[in-house]
């Protein structure tokens, strides 16, 4: 039994060395190590020997099992490692190689934004922001729009239900900023804003604005006229003209819109202003003083002025984009040019 023993142990340990794969080995450890393995039958042997001799032959036994599982997993191991190496060397990459690398874009709105966002921050203006899906009170109420206000058409709101709708402006952003802190106060708010509108050159139902606010003591509209006038001559030329027209908005009084020179002819008249000789760009006002009431402000002691513009229409006329809808459709042969 001695010797059947010595001799399992030297095949298993010969074919063990001689295995190549995981599946052989699998194989060979049921055939020496398994249930009906070939050791489980030799020691079923143990119970025809004497007692005296049992213990040597039981150690021995337990020795060249282990000696056997030993090996076992080294060569396990050993596969698993040379299955690895050679994996590695397949799948090897040479990450070195020169290759056509496409450097991505600034989205053009986001170009402009930049270009909005330098100015201000140059003018001390701070930036905010604010939730894009917003209670009506902040999209209206606050800003002195009340509901039975026809600036408030029901049609052109996007409501998720009676009281919370997706923004119209970022000015609620503005009310959120002054309920928060003290005057003085200047900040712009950029950002994606909702109207139910349908789709053509020049609507989306969704677009992109940025709101200004400066809020102190004893501000003018000629403070106003001023910094949007400056803002106008860095945007778009220092030969810039801008002119105010008296407008009406809620949240404002007095309230107007800006227009500056055509940028395209120079104010001769062509296409692009309709023949006027100026291109309105914005929207402004003196904050109302319901507005700064509605916010805690004292009216009496503190004022402002605000103004509104839309991203994608400075963007057309900056770059001469005549189709809103190219800011949307991701389309590389429009992206790529700027
Ligand atoms: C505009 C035009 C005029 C405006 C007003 C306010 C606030 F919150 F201070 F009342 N924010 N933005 C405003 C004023 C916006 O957009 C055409």
């Amino acid at each position: 039994m001695e010797e059947q023993l010595i001799l399992l142990k030297q095949r298993a340990l010969h074919d063990l060395a001689e295995s190549q794969s995981l599946d052989e080995l699998n194989e060979l450890r049921i055939k020496f190590l398994g249930k009906k393995g070939e050791l489980t039958q030799i020691l079923k042997g143990l119970t025809l020997l004497s007692p005296d001799e049992r213990p040597a032959i039981g150690k021995l036994a337990n020795e060249i099992k282990e000696e056997i599982e030993r090996e076992f997993s080294r060569k396990n191991f050993d596969i698993k490692q040379q299955l690895k190496t050679k994996k590695m060397e397949e799948e090897w990459i040479d990450v070195t190689i020169p290759s056509k690398v496409v450097i991505g874009h600034k989205h053009p709105l986001t170009l402009i934004l930049d270009e909005i966002r330098e100015i201000f921050v140059g003018l001390g203006y701070e930036v905010a922001e604010g939730p894009e899906i917003e209670l009506d009170y902040y999209n209206f109420e606050a800003l002195n729009t009340p509901k039975d206000h026809p600036a408030r058409d029901i049609q052109d709101t996007f409501y998720i239900t009676d009281e919370i709708l997706l923004r119209t402006q970022t000015s609620p952003v503005q009310i959120r900023t002054m309920e928060k802190r003290k005057p003085p106060l200047k900040i712009i708010a950029p950002g994606r804003v909702y109207r139910s509108d349908a789709v053509d050159a020049t609507h989306s139902p969704m677009f992109h604005q940025v709101e200004g606010l400066t809020i102190g003591e004893h501000i003018t509209m000629g403070d106003l006229k001023g910094t949007l006038e400056a803002f106008a001559r860095e945007m778009f030329g220092k030969d810039r003209k801008a002119r105010f027209r008296p407008h009406y908005f809620p949240f404002t009084e007095p309230s107007a819109e800006m227009d500056i020179s055509c940028i395209a002819c120079q104010g001769e008249g062509c296409r692009i202003c309709k023949f006027t000789g100026w291109l309105e760009i914005l929207g402004c006002g003196m904050v109302h003083p319901n507005v700064l009431e509605n916010v805690g402000y004292d009216p009496e002691k503190v004022n402002g002025f605000a103004f509104g513009l839309g991203i994608e229409r400075i963007a057309m006329l900056k770059y001469g984009i005549n189709d809103m809808r190219l800011f949307y459709e991701n389309n590389l042969r429009f992206l790529e040019q700027f």
